[in-house]
């Protein structure tokens, strides 16, 4: 069985879960492409750069929010959930976007917060207008403490009080987020009814499902108890309070009847930042009717430091797969796994597990190997199929993420020196994923023609989507991972188990389907490695076919042979 001797099944697939044979594009819509020359990218641009997503075989792609919003959390803080921001277009482009997708075969999921609005929503308007006001009770209000002090000591995601006292009433409203997200009230039936009516309202226009964030803080306990303050902090944790509370399956499952029953075809997933694996796999049990996968965020946290992510500790080869194995393990019968190293919230992947200096090709093509082919729905991040990289901020003045300005003032106000500050938001700052796309390496990038918002990486000149037209490129390679999901059922629907290869740093395993079978071995390190395996699995791979490898092999593709640094090869029987 050669690969192009096999079908393609694509989307003609119509199984209740056709997305375990999908792979998810995420377009971060204010850095893809802007068609107008204001410097923020739109979605008109979106349109004029379709054809590199058919090309690179996508089936769906997840649009970050485009929806109105003053944008103090780049559009996660929505005042209109039924209307287009204007940097972003119209609902007419809006619809002429969705239509072009379909026509290329391809699905669009939107990004769903309702975690929180923006302070601007009429909803919180209305609700901060007075104690007695009917949407009231649609947020989260609380009279000071004692002595004025905020309800409760948890800290806010984006550092300080997660409460704000508001001068109309007196009274504190939470905000788990910035000042401007204030936390919507999911204990109250009206504010249910009214997301769902907005859901329903979304797909009657033909979208084909949605990206939850942060989902898994929806349901609240209501006595909203203290943290505890772990050490070097100022504020207690909150998260156990917030996160994953008492009514979240009952929420999700009201949801799944409300919205999504009788509707086929769909893909949900929730965003769901500190999951354990028991709740993830409660949640996407296909059995209970919650969601179809959420984002676990073990693996993004390894290298988090004790007090902060902007303080990093420097990861050992093996511990991300590890993680990963953990999961692979923990969702194998019941549940399903999404796969990402990058997103918006996210340093660039390849600069944070990988090697971006001296092995950038072969770590972004090995870390993209062993990614795709486990068992689970891969997500690319716009940028990663052709190996961008964190940039290289040099001033506090050229960030623009609410996080990371938040940090840089705490961690100087309490004594940093701005240089060292600058160091924590240079590996960890979410800016770093949301630099403009790198399309060719005139001066934006091919991102604008104007002037970006954000500073545009200045190795576009060398990284971009133009320069990786060719075969032995990251996005070649990202073609060709695509490409074997599509075209072997044993990479969607194969069973997953890790192969010792007596060295943590190399990340083998199998896959198993029926008679097919297919092995993969990746060095996820800067040196060279020798795999050295049990007889048994050496007798069952000795007359393997090779299907991929990210560096050229030299004779057969004997998949122990000695390894070098970050190479990766796929093999079949
Ligand atoms: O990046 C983080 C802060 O360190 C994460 O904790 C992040 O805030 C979390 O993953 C939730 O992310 C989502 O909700 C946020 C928004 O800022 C992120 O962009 C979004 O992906 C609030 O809506
Ligand atoms: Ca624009």
């Amino acid at each position: 069985m050669s690969l192009s001797d096999l079908r393609s099944p694509r989307l003609t697939d119509t199984a209740p879960d056709w997305w375990k044979g999908a792979v998810v594009y995420q377009i971060y819509p204010r850095s893809f492409q802007d068609s107008n020359g204001d410097g923020i990218g739109d979605l008109r641009g979106i349109l004029q750069r379709l054809d590199h997503l058919e090309r690179l075989g996508v089936d769906v792609i997840w649009l970050s929010p485009v929806y109105r919003s003053p944008h103090a959390d780049n559009g996660y803080d929505i005042s209109d959930y039924q209307d287009i921001d204007p940097a972003m277009g119209t609902l007419d482009d809006f619809d002429e976007l969705l239509a072009a997708v379909h026509d290329r075969g391809m699905k669009l999921v939107m990004d769903l917060v309702v975690n929180h609005t923006s302070d601007e929503h009429p909803w919180f308007v209305e609700s901060r207008s007075s104690t007695d006001n009917p949407k009231r009770d649609w947020y989260w209000w609380r009279r000071p403490g004692p002595n004025g002090e905020p309800p409760t000591n948890w800290e806010s995601f984006f550092s300080g009080s997660a409460w704000q006292l508001d001068e109309t009433t007196g009274e504190y409203y939470l905000h788990l987020f910035d000042r401007k997200q204030p936390d919507l009230n999911w204990e109250n039936p009206e504010v249910r009814e009214a997301v769902y009516t907005m859901m329903r309202w979304w797909l009657d226009r033909g979208v084909d499902g949605f990206r939850m964030d942060v989902i898994n803080l929806i349901s609240k306990n209501v006595a909203l108890p203290d943290g505890v303050v772990p050490p070097g902090k100022l504020y207690g944790d909150g998260f156990p309070h917030y996160a994953g509370g008492p009514r979240l399956h009952e929420y999700l499952q009201e949801m799944n009847r409300e919205v999504f029953a009788g509707r086929p075809g769909l893909i949900t997933v929730g965003e769901t930042p500190g999951v354990t694996t028991a709740e993830a796999a409660l949640f996407t049990d296909p059995a209970r009717h919650e969601v179809d996968m959420v984002f676990q965020f073990e693996h993004v946290g390894l290298d988090h430091g004790p007090v902060t992510k902007f303080r990093p500790r420097r990861l050992e080869p093996g511990e991300l797969a590890a993680n990963l194995t953990r999961w692979q393990d923990a969702l194998a019968r019941v549940g399903w796994n999404s796969l990402y190293l990058g997103n918006h919230d996210q340093a660039r992947s390849v600069s944070r597990f990988g090697d971006d200096s001296s092995h950038w090709y072969a770590s972004a093509t090995a870390l993209a190997t062993m990614l795709h082919l486990q068992r689970g729905t891969p997500y690319v991040y716009q940028g990663e199929e052709i190996g961008m990289t964190n940039m290289p901020f040099t001033t506090i003045d050229e960030h623009r993420d609410v996080e990371s300005l938040n940090w840089f003032a705490e961690a100087v106000a309490a004594g940093s020196s701005p240089a060292e500050a600058l160091l924590g938001l240079a590996s960890m700052s979410r800016d770093n994923a949301r630099t403009p796309m790198q399309w060719d390496a005139s001066p934006s990038a091919g991102f604008t023609s104007g002037r970006p918002w954000i500073g545009v990486n200045p190795n576009a000149s060398r990284i971009n989507v133009a320069a990786q037209d060719d075969d032995g490129s990251v996005l070649a390679h990202y073609r060709a991972l695509i490409r074997l999901r599509h075209e072997l059922p044993v990479v969607a629907h194969g069973s997953f188990s890790r192969v010792d290869a007596g060295d943590d740093a190399i990340f083998a395993f199998e896959r198993v389907h029926g008679a097919d079978r297919l092995l993969v071995v990746a060095n996820l390190s800067s040196d060279e490695r020798t795999p050295v395996v049990a007889p048994a699995v050496a007798d069952r791979w000795a007359d393997a076919r090779p299907l991929l490898a990210n560096l050229d092999r030299p004779g057969e593709a004997a998949p122990f042979a000695p390894l070098r640094p970050w190479e990766a090869v796929v093999v079949g029987a």
